[in-house]
């Protein structure tokens, strides 16, 4: 497994992140894409947990904390090469992630536009399934950071998918008796809905449908990344 920790190189390999796609040397017939995809979501949402199944490890620290405090305090970014993931024209490229994980605050701009000078790709808004919810705030900020294309390059998670089917739901009653907001984000990003059990331990597998959904999304915008609007005020 190849994991590093956002400073652009993949095992003994540099990736210049600055470009989306990357031509391996002659003798190796490759291309490189590398999305740059950020979590977002309120406190205890999962987005840690939801960031160790996109990079397949235990990279970022997840954890309960019953008091205000977040188990994440600070912006980190963690990469992942998964070699041959997909062709393009014909030939194996492989798709490098790098996954910001954020603490709970909506972030600021300037410190997107830091970790991502080129742009988000992709923008993973996570929300816990078996809680209340109401954060129409989420959506203002976004728009408000990355202006009104951020729904193109949008999907939503919905954690802790156990508990629903411990509900005895299934993922479109749930949706349907949902609340509003809730619905009526799933409806705007283009990404759609992914319902994502983390409850056991084995991320690279739970990130295996997140992964795939993630590049689709990304390939409907073709690779464009959305940038961030450093000069707005919040
Ligand atoms: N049952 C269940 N537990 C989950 C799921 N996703 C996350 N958890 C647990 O919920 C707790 C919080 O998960 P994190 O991934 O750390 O959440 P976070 O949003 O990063 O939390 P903070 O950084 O503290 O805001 C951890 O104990 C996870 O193991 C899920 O889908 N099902
Ligand atoms: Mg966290």
């Amino acid at each position: 497994m190849e994991v590093s920790t956002g400073d652009g190189r993949h095992g003994n390999r540099p990736v210049n992140i600055l470009s989306r796609w990357i031509r391996q040397g002659d003798d190796d017939d490759r291309d490189v894409l590398v999305l740059n995809v950020l979590l977002l979501g309120n406190r205890q949402s999962g987005r840690s947990s939801v960031g160790n199944a996109l990079i397949g490890g235990h990279g970022f620290q997840t954890g309960t904390h019953i008091f205000a405090d977040s188990v994440t305090t600070e912006f980190q970014v963690l990469s992942r090469n998964y070699p041959g993931f997909f062709r393009r024209q014909g030939k194996e490229c492989d798709l490098v992630l790098r996954v910001i994980d954020t603490p709970p605050l909506l972030p600021h701009p300037q410190s997107v536009h830091k970790l991502c000078p080129e742009g988000v790709h992709v923008l993973v808004l996570i929300v816990r399934a078996d809680l209340p919810h109401d954060n129409a705030h989420l959506e203002q900020h976004v728009e408000r950071v990355f202006g009104p294309e951020w729904q193109s390059h949008a999907l939503l998670v919905l954690t802790y998918a156990d508990q629903v089917k411990k509900a005895g739901l299934d993922t479109s009653d749930y949706l349907a008796q949902t609340t509003h907001w809730l619905r009526a984000l799933a409806e705007v990003v283009t990404g759609g809905v992914l319902f994502l059990d983390n409850s056991y331990d084995w991320p690279l597998m739970t990130g295996e449908p997140l992964r795939d959904r993630l590049l689709h999304l990304s390939a409907r915008n073709h690779h464009r990344a959305l940038k961030v609007r450093t000069e707005v005020s919040l």
